[in-house]
């Protein structure tokens, strides 16, 4: 049997740039990411992913777009996550570095995919293209994806 445990990933995102974090500690440390963690007992999703992006980035925004759900099994963990992925497109505050995370904005043509989680690179162009998604990623260790599947959704 397959519990899974919810996360929230935010990307901010505009015209010409996207804020990434390079994560200092645990979970994906040393990979380039969006901003956020688990969702805690009594917080809603994007309360969730809100705390998270201002702990993270110093940031905070008004409007989150739900761009997508994907779910990540790693093979001898019982437990999937259950990952929501947001946009935001107008920030408040200044990107400032956390113990957690240190952000950097990259040009959207210069994406560091090669030191980025390998999914990244098959749903990132959806979120900047404002496209809706659901995916499933079975991973064996944190380099190598042995399954997959994402397709674009009328809602998520
Ligand atoms: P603690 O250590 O409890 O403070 P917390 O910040 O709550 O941790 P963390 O950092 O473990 O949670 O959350 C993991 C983050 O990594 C979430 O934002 C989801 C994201 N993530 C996990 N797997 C991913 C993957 N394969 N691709 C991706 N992001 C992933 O792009």
């Amino acid at each position: 049997m397959h519990t899974s445990r919810l996360f929230t990933l935010v990307l901010v995102v505009q015209p010409s740039r996207v804020l990434l974090g390079m994560k200092k500690r645990g979970f994906g440390a040393g990979l380039w990411n969006g901003f956020g963690g688990k969702v805690q007992p009594g917080e809603s999703i994007e309360e969730a992913a809100r705390r998270e992006l201002l702990e993270e980035s110093g940031l905070t925004v008004d409007t989150l777009q739900k761009m997508g759900q994907i779910t990540f099994e790693f093979v001898g963990n019982s437990e999937l996550m259950d990952v929501h992925i947001f946009r935001a497109d107008h920030f408040h505050g200044e990107p400032t570095e956390s113990e957690e995370m240190r952000p950097q904005w990259f040009q959207l043509d210069e994406v560091p995919f090669h030191c980025m989680w390998p999914d990244d690179s098959y749903w990132f162009p959806l979120v900047l293209q404002r496209k809706l998604f659901r995916g499933y990623f079975k991973f064996q260790g944190q380099d190598t994806i042995l399954e997959h599947s994402l397709k674009e959704v009328e809602e998520v």
